[in-house]
């Protein structure tokens, strides 16, 4: 069962994804952000959901639209934004931007600009648990887009043969860039490909903290305790555009509304805290008092920082064998 510190941990992990997220949206459309974001708001109840049912020393692999994940796995927000920023005191020292943060000392093994990129990546790290029989779990973050990919495919049936502990975790939000679920999968449930695989296939609401995190335990559980692969799909909705300034000409306004008002993870979470008596308005409040401090804490380390030398641009582009840290 969990208890009252760790239900207001996992408040406060989905409070940060969004605050992060929203000064992300802001500080883009103001021209201080390069590149190209992707949101993970709405998504928030998953990576954490996920993540609450994982160890520090497990493995995870991420997405575009990975900031969740990796504050979820408990990545520093400040080397995260200044690496948005493109300032040297990022996780890549400024060169990677949004798409290609890592931290291996957590375990965060990348979020990924290729769809489904990082599917065989956790599937590599979890052979490699496997081989060194070190009790470590990866579990591999993707979209509904991702499952129609072969690595997908390729990926699953390759765990499954070989036994090997790793959740995959589809964040089925229903559009994959302009493209509806329906239109572009043969199936209802992205979870019933794990028959063809001969794993198990659950399916989670992906808005439910609290039925992610059961579900997902479940499956960590299952994969350390060498009972092999899980699907898990969450179901969920991306109520932003695909990426800041998207113009969203392929849904309705109202489909979105009708999400953002009924499916909002954070809102659901705090209704059920509070009606159930775990938590008190009063210690939500305080999160959310403190939370935007932070964030804006992250602004005022990125903006100070300094842009890397052009002398750098050729640095950590090879790594030796056995250097990776
Ligand atoms: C292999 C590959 N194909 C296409 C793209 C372009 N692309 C980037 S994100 C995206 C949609 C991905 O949808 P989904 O996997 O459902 O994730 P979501 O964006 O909904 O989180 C596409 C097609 C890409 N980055 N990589």
């Amino acid at each position: 069962m969990v208890n009252g510190e760790q239900l207001l941990r996992w408040y406060r992990t989905m409070m940060r994804i969004r605050a992060f997220e929203e000064t992300v949206n802001e500080q883009f459309l103001a021209g201080q952000i390069p590149g190209f974001v992707h949101l993970y708001i709405g998504q928030e109840a998953v990576a954490t959901g996920v993540c609450a049912a994982l160890s520090p020393g497990d493995y995870i692999t991420s997405t575009h639209r990975g900031h969740g994940h990796t504050l979820a796995k408990g990545a520093d927000m400040d080397r995260m934004m200044a690496e948005l920023y493109g300032k040297s005191t990022g996780y890549c020292k400024g060169k990677g931007g949004s798409m290609h943060i890592a931290d291996f000392q957590i375990g965060m093994l990348g979020a990924n600009g290729v769809v489904a990129g990082g599917i065989n990546i956790a599937v590599g790290a979890a052979l490699a648990s496997k081989m060194l029989d070190n009790g470590r779990v990866a579990v591999s973050f993707f979209g509904d887009g991702g499952s129609n990919r072969g690595t997908f495919h390729e990926g699953l049936n390759l765990a499954s043969v070989w036994g090997l502990p790793v959740v995959f975790v589809c964040e089925n939000n229903q559009w994959s860039s302009t493209t509806f679920y329906g239109d572009s999968t043969a199936v209802q449930d992205v979870a019933s490909r794990a028959a063809s695989y001969n794993i198990p296939g659950v399916i989670a609401d992906g808005n439910d903290l609290f039925d992610v995190y059961e579900k997902a335990r479940e499956a960590v559980e299952r994969a350390r305790d060498g009972g092999g692969p899980t699907l898990l799909e969450a179901k969920t909705y991306r109520i932003r555009g695909h990426f800041v300034g998207d113009p969203e000409r392929y849904r309705a306004r109202d489909e979105v509304m009708k999400h953002s008002d009924q499916d909002d993870p954070i809102k659901r979470f705090a209704e059920r805290v509070t009606n159930e008596g775990w938590l008190t308005e009063e210690s939500l409040r305080e999160v959310d008092r403190e939370v935007p401090e932070e964030v804006a804490r992250a602004v005022q380390f990125a903006r100070d920082s300094a842009y890397p030398e052009l002398s750098a641009a050729y640095e950590d582009l090879w790594v030796e064998a056995g250097d990776a840290k």
